[in-house]
């Protein structure tokens, strides 16, 4: 009889009764590309906490990914595995870089990109001999072909498909893990390959879950580039998203083919409003740039008729009250048209995480259950030049005033104005309507605090 993989995508507590439908959820792409590693004899199932409850299943292996803010419901469910005596095994950024802590709770923790390591893992489990860590490789994937993921597998009623295209940043931006998990070179996939996978697809719906789709100078805006223009020649219907950096508004031809191909929206970094800021953080990039041209960068592409999310962070030792909330008001005057806002958090792994550690300013500190705080939406730490209480405040005033009903309003009519186009006013309403919803869910979860 074939053997049974069960792969396991735990959503934390505080989401999993949030509307099943919204479309702010995104399937597990890392499970997706487990599935497609594994030989082909075996069964494999994804259970999927974003539209199925927890309920035990039967199975011979048991796979779970899991960021920081989702490992305590992983670990809560590989307990019930390991009860029952099955083995368990957990891959992720959370456990690659807790590896100690999650070898308390499941059997096997595998290090890093999965690709080089997931064939020996099988082999090890089917020979009896499946060891506590493996760590995999940071592939170059120019001369290799990619798994294509297992998306047959995924729920369907996802809005959204998600596709990877890139890997890897060179930046070293104090807050961030990326570079740490997934490498500093930034690592391309033939585009044969992605259009391949567009194709197979054949969905409206397209998430780009790459940290910069356009990348860090001018080959590599060339290569995106040259992705667009193979999905507008191949005649490629799609709408999509993506994260890019903030250099895409001085490339003219960048900004026209990404908007040809389908480009509806772009998450955009801006985290801090000040130069000075900037370097604090180390937010090379953003410093390039004088942060009073954020509004035309936002402008510039409104005119292509892609929207823009502003990410913005509050809670650096730069902060305080008074500066969070001219972050606020600036914002709000920026013209971006969807906002980001997060406080700072100190994930596992990360220079940030050290410092704050080292200096004994970390708040929820009773790991693993403590986790689940670290999410972007809640004060894990101690601030230096305010209280956590203004801290607090200062998040929940940016959620208030931008995603005011009022304010909603003005953004869609801003990028209306900018665009002249209805659909691209939709994208931002209905996005800007759903991220109020999260955020009025959240509010209510944490603050008990209805109002809004
Ligand atoms: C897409 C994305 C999302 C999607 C979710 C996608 C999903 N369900 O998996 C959405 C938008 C919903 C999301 C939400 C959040 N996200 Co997010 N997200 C990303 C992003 C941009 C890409 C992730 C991705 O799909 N990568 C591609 C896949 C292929 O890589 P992978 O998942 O790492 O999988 C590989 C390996 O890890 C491994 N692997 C993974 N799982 C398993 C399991 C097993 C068994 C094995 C063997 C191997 C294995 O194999 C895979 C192939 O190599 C990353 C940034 C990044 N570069 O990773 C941030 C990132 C993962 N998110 C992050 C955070 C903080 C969040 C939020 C907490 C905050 C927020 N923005 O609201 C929430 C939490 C969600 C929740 N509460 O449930 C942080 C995580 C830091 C941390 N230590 O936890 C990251 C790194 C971004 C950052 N710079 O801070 N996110």
């Amino acid at each position: 009889m074939a053997k049974k993989l069960l792969l396991i995508h735990p959503v934390d507590n505080c989401f999993r009764d949030l509307n099943k439908e919204l479309s702010v959820r995104l399937p597990p792409l890392g499970l997706g590309i487990i599935a497609s590693l594994t030989p082909s004899d075996w069964e494999i199932e994804i259970l999927d906490e974003n539209f199925d409850d927890f309920v035990f299943k039967p199975a011979d292996f048991v796979g779970i990914t899991a960021f920081s803010a989702t490992v305590v419901r992983a670990y809560e469910i590989a307990a019930v595995y390991k009860e029952k005596g099955i083995p368990t095994v957990m891959g992720g950024i959370h456990a690659s870089m807790m590896i100690d802590e999650a070898l308390q709770n499941v059997d096997c923790v595998v290090v890093g990109e999965a690709e080089s390591i997931w064939p020996t893992v099988i082999k090890d489990f089917e020979s009896g001999n499946l060891q506590k860590v493996y760590r995999g490789e940071l592939m170059d994937f120019h001369d290799r072909k990619w798994p294509v993921p297992r998306h047959d597998l995924f729920h369907k009623n996802y809005k959204f498909r998600i596709v990877q295209t890139t890997r890897g940043c060179p930046m070293k931006c104090h807050y961030c893990s990326v570079s740490l998990f997934n490498g500093y070179k930034y690592r391309q996939r033939p585009i044969d390959e992605i259009i391949d996978e567009l194709k197979m697809l054949n969905h409206r719906y397209i998430n780009f879950v790459d940290d910069n789709i356009i990348g860090y100078g001018p080959a590599q805006e060339k290569r995106a580039i040259e992705l667009f223009k193979r999905i507008i020649d191949e005649n490629i219907k799609i709408d999509w998203i993506s994260h890019t950096s903030i250099n895409i508004a001085d490339n003219e031809e960048l900004m026209t083919y990404a908007a040809k191909s389908g480009c509806r929206i772009v998450f955009i970094g801006f985290e801090v409003e000040k130069e000075e800021y900037l370097k604090d953080i180390n937010k090379k990039i953003n410093t390039q740039i004088k942060s009073s041209s954020y509004h035309e960068i936002i402008k510039k592409l409104n005119k292509h008729n892609i929207a823009v999310t502003g990410g913005f962070m509050v809670g650096f030792d730069f902060d305080t009250a008074k500066t969070v909330d001219d972050r606020r008001r600036f914002i709000l005057k920026s013209g971006v048209n969807i906002m980001g806002a997060s406080i700072i958090t100190p994930f596992p792994g990360t220079v940030m995480h050290k410092q704050f550690m080292d200096e004994g300013r970390i708040l929820k500190t009773n790991y693993p259950h403590d986790w689940q705080y670290y999410n972007y939406r809640e004060v894990v730490i101690k601030p230096k030049n305010m209280t956590v209480e203004e801290l607090e405040n200062g998040i929940l005033s940016y959620w208030s005033s931008f995603f005011s009903i009022y304010n909603i309003i003005r953004s869609a009519l801003i990028i209306l104005f900018r665009s002249r186009n209805i659909d691209t006013m939709l994208w931002v309403f209905l996005s800007c309507v759903r991220r109020r919803r999260v955020i009025k869910h959240f509010r209510f979860v944490a603050h008990k605090d209805k109002s809004f």
